[in-house]
């Protein structure tokens, strides 16, 4: 009787590690996923008369390499770093003038702490990038 009892047991045990290793399965990091990139600044922001200009690095964290290629889809801008994030500004995209850098001009309303929060689609991930870039505006 306890050899039938041990003998399920070592089958459930055996049931429960198939089942482990197939809910493993999916999360096997077989190729890049959209926390393997990060937007930081690329140098202080630029004051313009009208308008200040923000370079934003994209980098593939895993070796550190800048990602050039990758399709800005959607820009925010607003003072969400300093607590303000119903204050926003308008900002638009400009074309890069180097590889892994995206160019925005921006319109803060008010010196401090900006939030530039971007979703970008780089080749061969099937899902965006997004992030935030912190951007202090002098007065
Ligand atoms: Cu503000």
């Amino acid at each position: 009787m306890s050899v039938v009892i041990r003998g399920r047991s070592a089958a459930a045990r055996c049931r429960y590690a198939v089942l482990a290793a197939l809910l493993a399965l999916p999360f096997v990091p077989a190729m890049a996923a959209p926390q393997d990139y990060r937007f930081e600044l690329a140098g202080p922001p630029a004051k313009l008369a009208h308008a200040t200009l923000v370079n934003v690095r994209l980098v593939h964290v895993p070796d550190g390499k800048p990602v050039p290629g990758a399709v800005i889809v959607q820009s925010k801008f607003d003072m969400g770093p300093d607590g303000m994030a119903e204050m926003g500004g308008s900002v638009k995209a400009l074309p890069a003038t180097e590889p892994g850098v995206y160019r925005f001009e921006a319109q803060p309303s008010m010196p401090g702490n900006w939030g530039l929060t971007l979703s970008a689609r780089v080749q061969g991930e099937p899902q965006a990038v997004r992030g935030t870039v912190t951007v202090p505006v002098p007065k």
